[in-house]
């Protein structure tokens, strides 16, 4: 139980601490039932703060048993201090003293995932936000910043690696086959950057040369059984390291940089200091075992917990508020790493598509924030696309305004200014406007406001006057709290296209494409000497976080989609005509009407296929039809069944109508070559069983014979994968046991491979041929565990996030499954129920019948003794 029900904190109530702790010294016996943890801080008064008297000084710790506390040698006694579940308050005496600490905590028994726990052999540490007050009593805020030193003591057999942050400085055998090593980190940093990892565990190992010309050791440590999946993290960390040497002018600054791989984890990976810990699922992979998919967040997941050591530990936050000041910076920085690795269009279709379907229903939904949020109850519930995805498209935007030379002398005085320092998204931008000499005073709004903007843009040709004017008028809806809001500044980058489809200059000095910057509520731009009426191209390269009007035909979108010289907008048309074309279906399905499919699809995918100048990748994306949770934003009430069988009907149409087209483009790839996860050999296989996404639809055998024999002939897993959820899809009545023993060969074939068996799981939870019957019966598999996040994330967060017309059946039954998911979870590992839970927090979008039942699951939810995640997931929700 916590001290009180859970409140709110505030940003406006921030406060300095009352006292800095110097230096840390923990030391970490690791027992077989329990861990004796000595602490030793080094105090000393915060003098610029004003104080009548010396104040308490109030340590937080939960889930522990403290043994003794002592203040510069002397223990006190019980009446000497105050203790609660939640706190220990102490009465210093000098302004500058040392505390000595011990306490016991239980990590076998630590469900949570938060402080100390063990996961397989070993035992592992994630401490952000706030899992360090679950290892010892501590002012555990990012603002308070400490050298760490830590000693880790364990069994030398079943512990042989026994790590932390920094360097080590000792290494000593004790007695009873026990040993020692003792960790030093140097720089300072705030607790939520500890680390420990002890267990048995092998290495890779590798070196990197830095830009001045030091060598540093790296190593990736995984249980023994995937010693064999190193290799591509091991390439993604060298090509980060480099690029951040190359884009940014920073450099690596420990001898060692270690990751370690462990299977039960809340999250991708934690950046902490020089021992970055993974989820296995986004470090391990071989062709054989991981997809294309899997080698790509690999890379840029390494990159992105690199990066975090300028961009979050070098430079850290003041407060959880600021969050965003390095999720936000990181995420941009890891797009554009990947951007440069990869094909950079094709990547921001990827990440907008992203923010489009779940970001943007996040802002419209009862959880909506900032991505500076003005107030939390459990700052775990603010690691979300806002946070992250909208918080680097507001980078992203200040890069656009002030320029790339810009944002580098922005981003050099940021860290010079700030090495070593806990400071706030203000500094941050702050050091953009005194790099730049530009007024970044509008533009902050983005910090402070929820909510996606709208553009709302007309146009109006004048032949006669040679004139050309477009309006564009801002608005943004109410958020919770948020009634009104104050203007934002919107780079809109826009170009015109003339009836030939070529770019039209927009000024005297022949530009064609140049960004507008929106700062009023309507503002009409005037073009001219346009000597034919142009056709807009808004929004290129998706150059603000906004909705979008303007009233295109479809004629006009397959113009754009053929002509747009910005590749990012031609595969925005081409999402555009699809969106108008399946919901105008979606609204015959309602009346029962026959439905058609509009010949500009067709001729437009067609025309696609059979373009050779495309990038491969390029071309995928653009076949690759809205999904259902986008397209169910495009609906006051959600109809999930008529938007599900609108969007088949188009699938299958497009494969009738172009089977030829996609077996001809399938032929052509399905080529046997050793595998590589390189970007055009990725793009190939990415075309390839799209165009079998294709063919599976059909009604007849062709594809599903081209997926039998792609899944009993492949060669890697990507290929393998594929072909499988193909056959689990198809309409085809053949395909069932085909697929059925696909499916089972595949599960006996990976049983001992938990991360590739989390792919399994989450094939058939997702597959709409699959209802939750399908669900608990592969919840009673001997492979899944009921407390392990990823096996949650691939059966349940599958079945209720993707497989949507199964989950919001009529009878209720997926909500009443996935609330007693969420409140068996809640007393276990609380940030895994309020991930789970999100697909209820959406009810008041759907019909009254939808809603009235998932309004009374979360009621029940809100019955139980409830974590202060779920309490406020749920109280938000039901407001
Ligand atoms: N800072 C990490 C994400 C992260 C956040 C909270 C965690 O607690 C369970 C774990 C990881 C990142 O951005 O990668
Ligand atoms: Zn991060």
């Amino acid at each position: 139980m916590k001290d009180a029900q859970p409140r709110a904190i505030y940003l406006k109530d921030y406060q300095q601490p009352d006292y800095w702790i110097e230096t840390t010294h923990l030391v970490f016996d690791l027992g077989d039932e329990s861990t004796r943890v000595t602490s030793t801080l080094k105090f000393h008064l915060n003098t610029s703060k004003k104080h009548d008297q010396l104040p308490p000084l109030e340590l937080v710790g939960t889930d522990m048993e403290l043994i003794s506390v002592a203040i510069d040698g002397q223990v006190q006694t019980k009446e000497q201090y105050q203790i609660s579940k939640e706190r220990l308050i102490l009465q210093p005496v000098f302004e500058q003293f040392e505390t000595v600490i011990v306490n016991d905590i239980k990590p076998q028994e630590n469900t949570s995932l938060e402080g100390l726990y063990s996961s397989s052999s070993m035992f592992c540490t994630q401490c952000e936000a706030e899992g360090f007050r679950k290892i010892t009593y501590y002012l555990d805020r990012p603002d308070v910043m400490s050298v760490f030193t830590t000693t880790v003591i364990a069994d030398k057999e079943r512990f042989p690696v026994l790590l932390s942050n920094g360097n080590a400085i000792e290494r000593k055998d004790l007695d009873n086959g026990r040993h020692l090593v003792t960790w030093n980190d140097p720089f300072k940093k705030p607790a939520y950057l500890f680390a420990l990892v002890a267990g048995k565990l092998e290495f890779v190992e590798d070196t990197f040369t830095t830009m001045s010309g030091r060598e540093v050791t790296l190593r990736i440590f995984v249980e023994p059984h995937n010693i064999t999946k190193c290799d591509h993290a091991m390439v993604s960390l060298k090509k980060s390291m480099r690029w951040d040497e190359e884009v940014y002018g920073r450099e690596y600054d420990l001898d060692i940089f270690m990751i370690v791989a462990v299977d039960d984890f809340n999250m991708g990976a934690m950046e902490n200091k020089g021992l970055n810990i993974f989820n296995s699922s986004c470090v391990l992979a071989r062709p054989d075992t991981a997809t294309d998919a899997t080698f790509q967040r690999i890379e840029a997941i390494v990159a992105h917990e690199y990066f975090h050591n300028w961009s979050g530990n070098r430079v850290t936050c003041r407060d959880w508020f600021q969050l965003s000041l390095k999720e936000g910076f990181t995420v941009f920085r890891d797009a554009e790493f990947s951007a440069d690795m990869n094909s950079r269009t094709v990547k921001r279709v990827e990440d907008v598509n992203l923010l489009r379907s779940h970001q943007f229903v996040e802002d419209a939904g009862p959880m909506a924030h900032p991505i500076r949020p003005d107030s939390f109850i459990e700052i775990n519930n603010f690691y979300t696309l806002t946070v992250y995805e909208k918080g680097a498209e507001v980078v992203r935007m200040i890069h656009n305004i002030v320029g790339k030379e810009g944002f580098r002398k922005g981003t050099d005085l940021y860290f010079e200014r700030h090495d070593g320092q806990a400071v706030t998204c203000d500094d941050f931008v702050k050091a953009m406007e005194d790099a730049n000499g530009v007024d970044l005073t509008l533009f902050r709004n983005w910090y402070s406001q929820a909510g996606t903007p709208v553009l709302d843009v007309t146009d109006e040709y004048d032949e006669d006057a040679q004139e050309y004017r477009l309006t564009v008028k801002q608005s943004c809806p109410a958020t919770p709290g948020q009634e009104t809001k104050k203007l934002f500044h919107i780079p809109l980058e826009m170009g015109l296209l003339d009836g030939e489809g070529e770019p039209m200059p927009l000024d005297k000095s022949g530009l064609t494409t140049k960004v507008l910057d929106i700062k009023q509520p309507e503002e009409t731009f005037v073009f001219t000497g346009v000597d034919e009426r142009p056709l807009p191209s808004l929004l290129r390269g998706f150059s603000a976080p906004v909705h979008l009007n303007y009233d295109y035909s479809r004629e006009d979108l397959v113009f754009l989609m053929s002509y747009d010289e910005d590749g990012f907008n031609r595969w925005d048309s081409c999402q555009r005509l699809a969106i108008d074309i399946i919901m105008e279906l979606v609204g015959k399905v309602q009346k029962g009407e026959e439905l058609v499919l509009d010949s500009s699809l067709i001729e437009a995918f067609g025309k696609v296929l059979a373009d050779d100048s495309l990038d491969k990748a390029m071309v995928a994306e653009l076949l690759h039809l809205p999904s259902e949770t986008y397209l169910a934003e495009q609906m006051e009430v959600i109809d999930i069944d008529a938007i599900h069988q609108a969007r088949q009907f188009v699938k299958q149409s497009l494969a009738a109508a172009l089977k030829d087209q996609l077996v001809a483009v399938y032929n052509e790839l399905n080529i046997d070559k050793p595998y590589k996860p390189e970007a055009d050999d990725i793009a190939e296989r990415t075309l390839k069983n799209t165009c079998l996404g294709y063919l599976v639809e059909l009604d007849e055998e062709t594809g599903v014979q081209l997926a039998q024999a792609q899944y009993a002939g492949a060669g890697n897993m990507t290929d393998s994968m594929a072909a499988m959820s193909c056959l689990a899809s198809a309409e085809h009545a053949s395909s069932r046991p085909l697929a059925e023993k696909a499916l089972q060969e595949f599960a006996d074939k990976w049983a001992e491979d938990t991360n590739v068996i989390d792919m399994w799981f989450s094939t058939q939870a997702a597959c709409h041929h699959n209802g939750l019957e399908k669900v608990k019966e592969l919840m009673q598999h001997k492979a899944f565990d009921k407390k392990n996040p990823n096996k949650m994330r691939s059966l349940v967060g599958a079945f209720c996030g993707r497989n949507l017309v199964n989950f919001h059946d009529k009878s209720g039954s997926g909500y009443e499954f996935l609330a007693d998911e969420v409140i068996r979870i809640d007393a276990l590992n609380p940030q895994l129920a309020a991930r789970l839970i999100n697909p209820l927090t959406r009810w008041k979008r759907y019909d009254e019948e939808r809603r009235e039942l998932m309004q009374k699951v979360l009621k029940r939810i809100q019955q139980h003794e409830l974590s202060s995640d779920i309490f406020e997931v749920v109280s938000k929700s039901l407001a």
